[in-house]
């Protein structure tokens, strides 16, 4: 079995930045990874992120949204997550379950041991061997995503998530922090702040770590 690492975090946090450079730095040693997406990861989960992600004529209730991102992570798991790890990979995921606590609990306020349902079925009960949390004050995290959208040319504007209040982006990166707080095992709570470089280095010798323990 591989080993199953995710990035998580509000928006803006950096950790597409960081899931690219430790692709990067396993490259340079000749160890076998992937890189993969939620939502997306998948054919089907590429349509559902169209849904998901942008601003469309239509409503998407709470309910809705976490049933969509729950559909996209089942077929990403059964598709491309567990084949990867039963061919003994490192799996690099943008997002996985915890996000939807995130979101979908602390954000959107739905029932948690609903969510908690929910996510142990999409997951097909696989839970991540390690879990980095970007950490970084909302106004931060949204500056930094307004900029990188503006230097995109033809760039859609910001998406539904984007668009949200600033108290919803700051009751996810509490449901981040108390998701971390709560299973300090799995949880490696990255300052984001930092500059891109001492992050990376913080976050490989994480990887490393967990790669050697594993033997
Ligand atoms: N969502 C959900 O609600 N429920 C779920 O179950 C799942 C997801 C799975 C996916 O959006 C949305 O779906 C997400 C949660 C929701 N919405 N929100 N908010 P996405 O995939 O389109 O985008 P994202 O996941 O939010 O992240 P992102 O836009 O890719 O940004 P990021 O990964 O956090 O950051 P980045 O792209 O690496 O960096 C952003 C900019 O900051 C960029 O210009 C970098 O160069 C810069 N940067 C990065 N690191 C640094 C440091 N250390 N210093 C300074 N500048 C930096």
């Amino acid at each position: 079995m591989g080993l199953f690492i995710t990035f998580e975090g509000i928006e803006g946090c950096g950790k597409t930045t960081q899931i690219k450079m430790v692709g990067k730095y396993l490259d340079n040693r000749n160890i076998s990874y992937i890189i993969t997406e939620e939502p997306g990861g998948s054919s089907l989960g590429l349509k559902i992120r169209e849904i998901l992600l942008n601003k469309s004529s239509f409503e998407i209730c709470a309910e809705s949204e976490l049933f969509l991102f729950s559909a996209a992570r089942a077929q990403h798991v059964k598709e491309v997550i567990l084949p990867a790890l039963e061919g003994g990979e490192i799996v690099l995921c943008d997002r996985f379950f915890d996000a939807t606590i995130a979101y979908q609990g602390s954000g959107r306020e739905l029932d948690m041991n609903f969510i908690r349902q929910i996510n142990a079925i999409s997951a097909g009960h696989l839970k991540p061997d390690m879990t980095f949390l970007f950490d970084i004050p909302v106004e931060i995290g949204l500056k930094r995503a307004m900029g990188r959208i503006s230097r995109i040319k033809n760039a859609p504007r910001e998406d539904r998530f984007e668009s949200e209040k600033i108290e919803f982006h700051k009751k996810v990166r509490e449901g981040y922090l108390s998701l971390a707080k709560s299973e300090p095992e799995r949880f490696r709570v990255i300052d984001g702040t930092k500059d891109i470089l001492t992050v990376h280095r913080e976050v490989c010798s994480q990887v490393v770590a967990l790669i050697d323990g594993r033997g």
